[in-house]
């Protein structure tokens, strides 16, 4: 309710009521009308003073808060200073403290240090008291040691002036003595020197004695030895004597040997010399027959001492030279001793032409390895025949 609208309100009813008279209407209405008007201006009113009061008491609530705040506001400040003095205070106290701390754990550092201090001294006043109870005890013991002392003082002076007299009658005596011991050392001297000289020439003696045993030792040694030598100079000797022997009987063996060797090459000079003189010249060689018959091993041998070898015939030229020097049956360098039926020269080559006589070789007898030469007068090329390697014939060389 706005007092606007009060106020308005207000001034309607002053309104009507003025002008209230003016208005023809029953009595009895006009009565119910006013009172109701009148009632409700009084409610109205009421109204209004219940809400003015309404108001008034807002108003005193809201300053009453007002108050009530700033003086809670105050208070909080107020307690805020108290708890920012706290702090300080609690701060302060917590340096305090931690000071204190520090103090109290020096003061507990010192309190141990001084602890073992106190500990060290009681070990040493206990050590000092061990160490006083066993001076103590020495100190009785050395004590009693010292009556002891002096009461052997006492009995080695009384001893001592017995000695003194001893001494004196023994110093007399020493003086006999003395001019005994005078005599007798200049006698002793004399012993003395006789003594070292006899030990000198004694051991003068003993060197020589010495010298002589190693002498004889080192002449006998010498003597083993030259023994020893002799014995073993015989033993070479007589083995010398016996390898001289057996090299006399091989030089008269050798020597035997050499003269037959001289004979056999003077009869092969002499064998070779009639050869070359009734040989044949072929190309740069010689081509000559042998004397003697011989089988075809035999007559190799023959041609290899002189210096040659069976004859080797590889061409028709050299077969009919052959034929026309050699007339009779003669061995050349050809067999089949190695294998049957495969014909080799004695320069190992194979036989590439052969100069057959007509069926040859037939191996008559399954035994005819060798080849020998046949001359005939009607076949002057195919003059060849295996034989028995054994059969004598002439041979024919070729140098
Ligand atoms: C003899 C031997 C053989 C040869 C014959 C030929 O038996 O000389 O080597 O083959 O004669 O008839
Ligand atoms: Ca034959």
């Amino acid at each position: 309710m706005e007092p606007g609208i009060f106020y308005l309100r207000f001034e309607n009813k002053d309104t009507e009521s003025t002008t209230g008279p003016k208005t023809e209407t029953p009595s009895c209405s006009q009565d119910e009308g006013k009172a109701q008007k009148h009632r409700g201006s009084r409610c109205l009113v009421l109204m209004t003073v219940c809400l003015g009061l309404i108001c008034v008491l807002l108003l005193v609530y809201i300053i009453l808060q007002y108050f009530s705040i700033t003086a809670v506001t105050n208070l909080f400040k107020s307690y805020k200073n108290k708890v920012e003095e706290f702090n300080q205070t609690i701060n302060s106290l917590q340096d305090n403290y931690t000071d204190l701390m520090n103090e109290k754990n020096q003061l507990q550092n010192n309190i141990n240090s001084l602890t073992q201090r106190k500990q060290e001294l009681e070990t040493r006043v206990n050590n000092l008291t061990a160490e006083k109870s066993r001076l103590l005890e020495s100190f009785d013991s050395l004590t009693q040691k010292k009556q002891e002392l002096e009461t052997r003082v006492n009995n080695l002076t009384a001893e001592k002036s017995q000695l003194q007299n001893s001494f004196n009658s023994l110093s007399q005596k020493k003086l006999e003595l003395e001019t005994r011991v005078s005599n007798l050392t200049a006698e002793k001297s004399q012993l003395q020197s006789t003594i070292n000289a006899l030990n000198q020439k004694k051991l003068e003696l003993e060197t020589r004695v010495n010298d002589l045993t190693a002498e004889k030792s080192q002449l006998q040694s010498t003597i083993n030895a030259l023994n020893q030598k002799k014995l073993e100079l015989e033993t070479r000797v007589n083995d010398l004597t016996a390898e001289k022997s057996q090299l006399q009987s091989t030089i008269n063996a050798l020597n035997q040997k050499i003269l037959q060797l001289e004979s056999k090459v003077t009869s092969l000079s002499t064998e070779l010399k009639q050869a070359y003189e009734k040989g044949y010249r072929w190309g740069s060689g010689w081509i000559f027959l042998s004397n003697g018959l011989n089988s075809w091993s035999e007559s190799r041998q023959y041609c290899r001492n002189i210096g040659a070898d069976l004859v080797i015939i590889k061409s028709e030229e050299k077969q009919r030279f052959i034929n026309s020097i050699v007339p009779e049956r003669a061995w050349i360098g050809l067999n089949d001793i190695q294998q049957e039926g495969t014909m080799k020269w004695v320069d190992n080559s194979p036989l590439n032409q052969g100069f057959w006589f007509a069926g040859e070789p037939n191996d008559a007898g399954g035994n005819e390895d060798c080849i020998e030469h046949i001359p005939y007068p009607q076949y002057p090329i195919q003059t060849w025949n295996d034989l028995p390697c054994s059969e004598m014939r002439k041979a024919i060389c070729e140098k």
